[in-house]
């Protein structure tokens, strides 16, 4: 398998992801969803048994008393520089967790080289306010130092990622009530390129990096509430039901395999312009609950690039999508947490990666540039509140 990703720069690479539109890599050789058997991901070797510990995990984890947690992904750069944001998140989040401070690149950018610092700041923050916190993401394509890059055997690439995901876990033990294990492995479209993503783990190691990466985290940590995270898993369309599809079928091969799977993360970048499957959705959550795994939102945010530019056409659209997911979720059950991506316009991904064409400014968070909340923050904290 070739990878198609590793010229092109961090920008392009997001926006390929999330502009569905865009022409898939090309090269790849297509399979089809079907060929994901549930043989496949359990490659020799890789049917690890559950860590001690980690069945009663399944039934632990985020949910705070009094209603479903709401969280925030925050940006340990911003943190000092602009207290108004800092304090943001203290006005309004249950859980504060770092956006990009424990992906692998960063955190660990050379084999001997660790960067603990911009996390442990957020992780502290987040605790010494008395809020839960959370990890992302062990495995991503999107954050796979060159070093990884570069190591040429299946046993060099195995003991990496086990010795990342030990090291790191037993550090946060405790202290994060979870963890994104995994992050975006499903193929962009499965029915040119999936099912599973092209990536340097795929290449490396095969679909068994999946559990082989659930099993080291099990090991590390076992009270942490392991999450298998992607991104458009809500929406209306046969690409959306192909990736729940495939989704539902990795948690069953893992459980197969006594792997622990506790939660499915859907990261919830909603567009405007799609449509949110409440049926599709609900029966999502139905057979993850029977399944024994729980549903959370981990990344939510709002890609407003089809609305009118205006604040109020935004906001209402906005509100209209959120609620809508709301919905479809609460429709089976309550989820285990929701958390934005991010808290204020002020900072965002989105004007970078998939900016407006009219150049009006998007309007991708809860809160606005003044840090004043929209109508959909009122009813997400409503929503969550209730339980
Ligand atoms: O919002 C994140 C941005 O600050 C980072 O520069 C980028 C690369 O690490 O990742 C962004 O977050 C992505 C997340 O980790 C995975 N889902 C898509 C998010 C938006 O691109």
């Amino acid at each position: 398998m070739t990878i198609h990703h590793r010229g092109r720069d961090a920008r392009s690479r997001l926006r390929s992801v999330h502009q569905p539109e865009a022409a898939a890599p090309g090269g790849s050789s297509p399979t089809s969803a079907g060929s994901l058997t549930r043989r496949s991901l359990l490659g020799a070797g890789a049917a690890l048994a559950l860590a001690p510990g980690a069945a009663s995990a399944a039934g632990t984890g985020a949910r705070a008393a009094g209603g479903v947690p709401l969280g925030g992904a925050i940006q340990a750069e911003f943190m000092e520089v602009d207290p108004g944001y800092k304090q943001a998140f203290l006005d309004h989040c249950d859980l504060i967790m770092p956006m990009n401070g424990l992906k692998f690149s960063l955190v660990h950018p050379a084999p001997d080289q660790w960067n603990f610092e911009p996390a442990d700041r957020v992780v502290d923050f987040a605790l010494q306010n008395d809020r839960l916190s959370r990890g992302t993401c062990h495995v991503w394509w999107g954050a796979t130092p060159d070093w990884v890059e570069r190591l040429d055997t299946p046993a060099a690439a195995e003991a990496a990622l086990v010795d990342h995901i030990e090291r790191i876990g037993d550090r946060y033990k405790g202290r994060l009530t979870g963890w994104d294990v995994v992050n975006e492995v499903i193929a962009n479209d499965p029915a040119s390129e999936g099912p599973l993503r092209q990536t340097v783990w795929l290449e490396k190691l095969g679909p068994k990096h999946i559990p082989i990466a659930f099993a080291a985290s099990a090991r590390a940590d076992p009270q942490a509430r392991l999450v298998i995270n992607d991104y458009d898993l809500e929406f209306v369309g046969p690409r959306f039901d192909a990736r729940r599809e495939i989704m539902l079928g990795i948690v069953r091969q893992l459980q197969d395999g006594n792997v622990p799977v506790h939660s499915v993360g859907m990261q919830g970048h909603l567009y405007a312009g799609r449509q949110i499957d409440k049926e599709g959705l609900e029966r999502f959550h139905k057979e993850l609950d029977r399944l024994g795994v729980g549903l959370m939102v981990t990344e939510l945010d709002i890609i407003d690039w089809e609305t009118p530019p205006s604040n109020a056409a935004q906001d209402k659209t906005a509100y209209e999508l959120v609620s809508d997911l709301l919905d479809a979720i609460f429709a089976w059950k309550p989820p285990q947490a929701v958390t934005v991506w991010g808290i204020t316009d002020r900072y965002s991904w989105v004007p970078d990666v998939l900016p407006r064409p009219d150049g009006h400014p998007d309007r991708p968070l809860p809160l606005d540039r003044d840090l004043r909340p929209k109508p959909w923050m009122e009813l997400l904290k409503s929503r969550l509140r209730a339980g």
